[in-house]
């Protein structure tokens, strides 16, 4: 089933993945989210890294977790290698414009879809485990579900979210909070300021008029039911990196707190 599919039955729950490690995608695939991240935006991850990646997370995760690349910046090269990779789907950072949409769909649909992405997904098939995989089946059957997902992360971006949202090929919009929060003049990941919420209620608004899927990055719990809440049913809720720090500090934490109780 799509990414977008999967989408309309319930909350999707994803992480992020910055660490460039085949071991560490095994790890986050068997941990069970829905979806996952694999962010060459803000991290240096090569198209050789996220290939890897993609790959990694279909094994780790037996079929089940979806990955989608978030692109650097909005250029062919990166749509290329992140499709022809056999992603479920991209993430295009900071889309402020119908056309910028346009530009994500003409990289990233095959001509039938109404784009320009030429064809050369060697790769591809090797993140579908299904035993008929290969060339011909992604090209003719896969491809097509791809999500194609714009970033809504800046002012501009919420007075243009309808045309953006409404872009024939574009599958749905992710919001990132800390970067819209950031043009609005606001700190942090999450508030309840008046023009902040408006956005986010205008996004889930669109969102659920057009039919396509909206999602966020929630940085805490309450923030995952706050969304939910709102209408996003896409969120991102953790990441290799921070689940590594956590997880070490838990275990030290636990054991110095532990030594204090021993007399030596
Ligand atoms: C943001 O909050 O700006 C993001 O890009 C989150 O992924
Ligand atoms: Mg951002």
């Amino acid at each position: 089933m799509s990414f977008v599919d999967r989408t309309r039955s319930r909350v999707l729950l994803g992480a992020y993945l910055a660490i460039e490690s085949v071991y560490s995608a095994h790890l986050m695939g068997r941990a069970g989210f829905d979806w996952m991240l694999i962010d060459m935006e803000h991290s240096p991850l090569s198209a050789r890294d996220s290939t890897a990646l993609v790959h990694a997370l279909a094994v780790g995760s037996h079929g089940r977790c979806a990955s989608l690349v978030r692109i650097p910046a909005l250029g062919v090269e990166w749509v290329k290698w992140a499709l022809d990779a056999g992603a479920a789907g991209i993430v295009a950072p900071m889309v402020q414009s119908a056309a910028e949409a346009e530009q994500l769909v003409r990289f990233a649909r095959y001509p039938a879809g109404g784009g320009q992405r030429s064809f050369g997904p060697f790769n591809a098939p090797w993140a579908d485990l299904g035993e008929d995989s290969d060339v011909p089946k992604y090209f003719s059957k896969t491809a097509g579900d791809v999500a194609v997902v714009a970033m809504i992360e800046s002012r501009a971006g919420v007075d243009n979210a309808e045309a953006i949202l409404g872009t024939p090929g574009i599958s749905g919009v992710f919001v990132g909070p800390v970067d819209l929060r950031l043009s609005m003049g606001l700190a942090g990941a999450d508030g309840e300021e008046a023009e902040y919420v408006a956005a986010l209620s205008k996004i889930t608004r669109l969102g659920k008029a057009l039919g396509k899927p909206v999602g966020i990055f929630s940085a805490t719990p309450a923030a995952v039911q706050t969304h939910a809440r709102m209408g996003f049913t896409f969120l991102l809720v953790a990441g290799d990196s921070t689940a590594l720090v956590h997880g070490a500090k838990v275990a030290l934490d636990g054991c110095t707190q532990a030594l204090r109780d021993v007399k030596l």
